[in-house]
């Protein structure tokens, strides 16, 4: 696309230098990390050099670090995650393996990520980047798992390395020969780790596999998921779209995220009010870290925050991060995990503010005023919101009820907002001497905005989707990068959510296209200002500096937090005014272990049970008795959605998980009881027939 000139016409669009769109030819150069930013560059040490393989250290490495008699390694819904101990052969491999598929993507940053995320401090396992920042491609995780799985005899793993380059890398066979073949190969390998005691030694072993392959590696230390995922993603210019300035390393990343913040702030309808307006709109946010790397990240984002609102007065929230690493076991009764699958408030371990547990969050909280909380997971990849409501409203003491907002309720947020704009933005286009709608060009009514959510999404979160905001939802698999590939495959602004947390923005080329035209637009129209298009102004202004505050590589906690506090700022909203546009069904989540949970096929979206032939019918028959129970005229015209429940096997555990909701949690429970018995009947239950009472979840 033509990029247009902007630097004389900035002040005719009111745009700041921080709102300036970046394009391919004014996109700034690579920041150099300095304190309290460092990664380490790492070349293959002489006699070797880089691009070529040295045998004698892959051999070393490999009989060094064997893998575990009679044990099966698995890449599971997120990658490699099992107790630490068993992981060492899988993390020299693995960096070998990475090497290789940056070789055979002629050299493009890969990343792994040395995390369990939401796992208890015993666990470890990576995540794997491809080098467009998202997960691994399909072919690789089978080829990933072949190598773990590969026999321990030297010569049987070295001739399983030359198959999987010579398969692989065009032209590259005999690696570790002196033919011509051999010369060098490009390859870089991006690593970052969690706060995990065992996460130094796995990281070490993964670089060390790496480096034996003759690849660089860019060790970038403590990062999370979604750091590691965003640098690789910056690492590979020729991936990004223009509106994204390209920064890969952590400070880049920090520095975009809060600009794009406050740019977004900026937009905000008679920001420019002072006194009682200007105090209102404070707000404080605790952050529950989990105890995990997102502590020590959210610091510097908080202090980037205060010198830009040291700077030019931006209304930056105040973040307050609680749970650091220090201060009590990773994920442990805190946390995202911990918060939405139990519904309870996190447990605040010795932060400075907070001596208090999760009983009642008052003494030292209470020194520390704030407006709602937020959990991460472990490795920051996940965010849930949560508050406790007094019987009149918010309340800072005397709470009553403890109140989540989950990932549906956190794209409901983003889509309906995102909607929103795109209206405001497609007036200029249905106007007479519109520029849109002509032949080649995109307007805001094609391009295509939806919602992926998976069949865990809470039944009045889709039919607030459909029936409210009037937009179109797509129920995909469990697992980020099902609900990912989804977003981009369906839409041209794709929101996905997980229940859980787990979510993020993809933007598609329509939609960066219509970013481009609509400034044009401006640019051309800046003369005759009608309210109309003052609005549909800052629509754009709004919408043009979403891809770079989202990361779209992946679900983000760091980022999903700006972007909500944004929304809400700009809405003027408090989190009971969002949490109460709809009211989630009452649900019920259990698990059932069974001798084979593979015996358990689902259709697609996993909505529906394939195998064993007789359970779906089974489950069928308990739903439609529950509905008839209850079936009335005004449930029907209200859009209350009948009573539903669903099972799957886990892709991280040897369980059966069972899911129901329905209008009373009564009924809830009776229908998650119904599935279990059936699961437990027909899918070869083992150990007692749980019971959903008294039991963990
Ligand atoms: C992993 C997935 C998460 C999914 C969960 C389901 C990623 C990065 N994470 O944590 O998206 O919701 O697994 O676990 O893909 P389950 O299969 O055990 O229910
Ligand atoms: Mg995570």
């Amino acid at each position: 696309m033509k990029s247009t000139s902007r630097t004389t016409k900035t002040s005719s669009l009111g745009l700041s230098p921080s709102e300036m769109p970046v394009t391919a030819s004014n996109r700034p150069s690579i920041l150099q990390p300095s304190p309290p930013f460092s990664s380490s560059i790492l070349q293959p040490s002489p006699p070797f050099s880089s691009g070529i393989p040295s045998e004698s250290t892959v051999r070393n490495l490999l009989i060094s670090y064997p893998s575990p008699e009679d044990f099966k390694y698995d890449y599971g819904t997120a990658g490699f995650r099992y107790e630490a101990s068993l992981l060492p052969s899988v993390f020299v491999r693995m960096g070998m393996l990475a090497a290789i598929r940056s070789a055979s993507l002629d050299g493009e940053g890969v990343g792994i990520m040395v995390t369990a995320s939401h796992n208890p401090e015993r666990d470890n396992g990576m995540k794997l980047a491809d080098s467009n920042g998202g997960m691994l491609h399909p072919d690789w995780e089978v080829y990933a798992v072949q190598f773990a799985n590969a026999p321990n005899d030297v010569e049987s793993a070295i001739s399983h390395i030359n198959e999987l380059c010579h398969s692989t890398v065009p032209g590259w066979s005999n690696i570790f020969g002196t033919s011509v073949s051999n010369n060098g190969r490009k390859m870089c390998v991006h690593i970052g780790k969690d706060t995990r005691s065992s996460s130094p030694l796995l990281s070490s072993l993964a670089i060390q596999g790496a480096l034996a392959m003759g690849a660089t590696v860019v060790d970038h230390g403590l990062l999370t998921t979604p750091m590691l995922h965003h640098i690789v993603m910056h690492s590979n210019p020729n991936l990004l779209p223009n509106l994204i300035p390209q920064r890969c390393n952590e400070r880049g990343y920090l520095e975009v995220l809060c600009h794009s913040y406050a740019a977004l702030l900026r937009t905000a309808v008679n920001d420019c009010a002072v006194g009682e307006r200007k105090e209102r709109r404070k707000r404080t946010i605790l952050v529950d870290c989990a105890c995990g790397v997102g502590y020590p990240k959210i610091q510097l984002i908080r202090q980037h925050l205060q010198l830009l609102r040291l700077d030019d007065g931006c209304n930056v929230v105040n973040i307050h991060p609680i749970n650091g690493s220090e201060d009590g076991p990773l994920n442990d009764r805190c946390g995202a995990e911990f918060v939405q699958k139990n519904r309870l408030p996190p447990t605040i371990y010795g932060a400075s503010t907070a001596k208090s547990t999760n009983k009642k969050l008052n003494v030292g909280i209470m020194k520390t005023p704030y407006h709602y909380m937020a959990s991460l997971d472990g490795d920051a990849d996940r965010i849930v919101f949560h508050y406790q409501k007094h019987s009149d409203g918010i309340s800072n003491n005397d709470w009553l009820e403890f109140r989540l907002l989950d990932g549906d309720k956190i794209s409901v947020l983003i889509s309906s907002f995102i909607q929103e704009e795109i209206r405001h933005l497609q007036k200029i286009f249905s106007s007479n001497d519109d520029n849109g709608g002509k032949e080649g060009k995109t307007n805001a009514s094609q391009v295509k905005c939806g919602i992926v959510q998976t069949a865990y999404a809470n039944g009045s979160s889709t039919s607030y989707l459909k029936n409210i905001v009037k937009t179109q939802v797509v129920t995909a698999k469990t697992g980020v990068k099902y609900v990912h590939s989804a977003a981009h495959e369906n839409f041209d602004i794709g929101v996905y959510f997980e229940a859980n947390g787990h979510g993020t923005i993809l933007f598609g080329p329509a939609f960066y296209s219509l970013m481009f035209q609509s400034e044009s637009y401006f640019l051309s129209h800046s003369s005759h200002q009608t309210q109309n298009k003052t609005r549909a102004n800052i629509a754009w202004r709004r919408l043009r500096v979403l891809p770079s505050l989202v990361n779209q590589a992946v679900g983000d906690a760091l980022s999903d937090l700006l972007l909500v506090d944004a929304i809400l700022y700009l809405k003027s909203w408090d989190l009971g005014l969002w949490d109460g546009i709809y009211e989630d069904m009452p649900s019920r989540q259990f698990k059932v272990k069974v001798q084979d949970r593979s015996v358990i096929t689902t259709n697609h979206n996993e909505t529906r049970a394939l195998t064993p032939t007789s359970l779906q019918p089974a489950l069928d028959a308990a739903m439609k008795a529950m509905a008839s129970s209850h079936s009335n005229n005004k449930n029907d015209q209200m859009n209350v959605p009948p009573p539903r429940c669903f099972v799957r096997p886990s892709g991280t555990e040897n369980v059966v998980r069972i899911y129901a909701e329905a209008q009373t949690q009564r009924d809830a429970d009776a229908l998650a009881s119904e599935a279990i018995m059936l699961v437990y009947r027909l899918c070869g239950g083992v150990g007692e027939i749980p019971a959903i009472f008294g039991s963990k979840l």
